[in-house]
């Protein structure tokens, strides 16, 4: 069976979840706290992020656009890349441009998380137990820091990643104009792209991406502060009514 290495609060690795559960691909998750990840994924990939997809046939996949690919090949379901040629590469150079804009929402949201290091701490802790959790809560001191290097939560490249972010919302409430869905007039990987990679935004309840209900005033405040744009509406929309839950998944 396929297995994936993930964290549990990340927008690429529910974009990856995403994409098998949409294409009923049964897969294992093999779930890795932040920092921690490091050697492992390194020695098994030769780089340091996850979605990282275990196949029989393939290796290790890592890339959450490479993993939609993959998905597409082997699973059923509907098809997440349009067939005509003109839509597909459109869908494809969204998918590009929202992999950028998953950076930058990542970066904008951190900001305001990590003004509170133990709420970020259990947002990253996620529902991990026993020996690990307290392990990881022991020594989020050194962690956190890491996290905050490697994503580089600094004021000026939090700001520029706001504005970044915020751009992408208004692009897509024009991309849309009106319509249902970013390519052609149906559910494409375009859409599942850029519905994931904005979570940092707009946290769908659909979405498997747990952020926790008593959140600290700047946490708050960022979800309020886009919490009426149409684009947020949207994103909440895509989960609902595409994002498939457990179909035939082996856990
Ligand atoms: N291009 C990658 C980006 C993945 C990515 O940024 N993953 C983050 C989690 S959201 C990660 O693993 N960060 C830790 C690290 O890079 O060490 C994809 O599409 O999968």
């Amino acid at each position: 069976v396929l297995k994936l290495l993930q964290f549990e609060m990340s927008h690429f690795c529910e974009k990856a979840r995403w994409t098998l559960d949409y294409k009923r691909i049964a897969y294992e998750k093999d779930t890795l706290l932040p920092g921690f990840h490091v050697p492992r994924v390194k020695r098994l990939t030769g780089q340091q992020s996850v979605p990282v997809l275990e196949t029989p046939d393939e290796g290790y996949v890592f890339g959450s656009d490479r993993i939609a690919a993959y998905a597409e090949r082997i699973g059923s379901g509907p098809a997440l890349y349009p067939a005509n040629d003109a839509l597909r590469r459109e869908a494809l150079a969204l998918e590009e441009r929202f992999e950028a804009v998953g950076h930058h929402a990542r970066r904008a949201m951190f900001g305001p998380l990590f003004e509170d290091r133990d709420f970020a701490r259990r947002c990253m802790v996620g529902s991990a137990q026993g020996r690990q959790r307290s392990f990881y809560e022991k020594t989020f001191f050194a962690t956190g820091r890491v996290i905050t290097m490697v994503y580089a939560l600094k004021p000026d490249r939090i700001a520029a990643s706001t504005q970044a972010t915020v751009e992408a919302l208004d692009f897509v409430e024009q991309h849309l104009a009106g319509r249902d869905y970013l390519v052609g007039d149906r559910f494409t990987i375009a859409d599942l792209t850029a519905a994931s990679l904005l979570i940092p935004v707009s946290f769908p309840k659909a979405a498997q991406v747990p952020l926790p209900d008593d959140r600290p005033a700047p946490v708050e405040q960022w979800l309020a502060r886009f919490a009426d744009h149409p684009t947020v509406a949207w994103t909440h929309a895509m989960f609902e009514r595409h994002r498939m839950l457990d179909v035939g998944r082996a856990e």
